[in-house]
């Protein structure tokens, strides 16, 4: 399987299993996880085949683990970034002192007075090292990356949660907790 297929499988995945399961109709049960059997028979119908090789291999090659499988090997969730309501079920957890984001500069006027949102998704993003907020803000044009005061959120009674693929989830960060570069 190239690189190029299993990118472009991940984000078909992707935009089904977070956004639009009914495009290929199919429904998500209330945790986000959808039969695999149905997921490639609604990939089929709509014009773009999976095989189920193809699909275990983009859960287990990709190179953010955005998918898991079910114990039983009979279903399949992305373990974050939803539109759609699921309860993914992570419990709250005590962050790392401090987290980090990576923006867009055009966004910055708008986060100094709003703090962080979550936009369409269920939750801000917030990512480990800066490393990875590096990436996450590249996809945007030059990245600016915010340092978030985690551990001062916690102690305020922010909860925390962390999702199967280290991404750490908030429901909001205001700009007091956020330093600006
Ligand atoms: C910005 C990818 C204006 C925010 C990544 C971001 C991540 C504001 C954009 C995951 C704002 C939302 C999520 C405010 C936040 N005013 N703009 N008040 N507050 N923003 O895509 O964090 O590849 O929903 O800075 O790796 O960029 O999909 O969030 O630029 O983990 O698996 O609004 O998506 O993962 O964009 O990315 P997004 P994100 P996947």
């Amino acid at each position: 399987m190239s690189e190029e297929r299993l990118i472009k499988v991940s984000k078909f995945l992707s935009f089904v299993l977070r956004h639009r399961p009914e495009k290929i109709g199919i429904q998500l049960d209330q945790a986000g996880w959808a039969e695999i059997g149905e997921l490639l028979a609604g990939c089929q119908r709509n014009g773009f085949p999976v095989d189920r090789d193809e699909l275990h291999k983009v859960v287990k090659s990709n190179d953010k683990r955005r998918f898991a499988i079910s114990q039983d090997g009979q279903r399949i969730r992305a373990v974050q970034g939803h539109s759609v309501p699921v309860q993914l079920g992570y419990l709250p957890k005590q962050p790392p002192d401090r987290l980090y984001h990576g923006t867009a500069s055009r966004f910055l006027a708008a986060i100094k007075q709003q703090g962080l949102t979550k936009q369409s998704r269920h939750h801000v993003h917030l990512s480990q090292t800066r490393a990875v907020a590096d990436q996450v803000g590249s996809r945007r044009g030059r990245p600016v990356i915010l340092t978030i005061l985690a551990k001062e959120m916690a102690e305020a009674g922010y909860v925390f949660y962390r999702s199967d693929n280290d991404v750490w989830l908030v429901g909001h960060v205001p700009a007091e907790y956020i330093q600006f570069p």
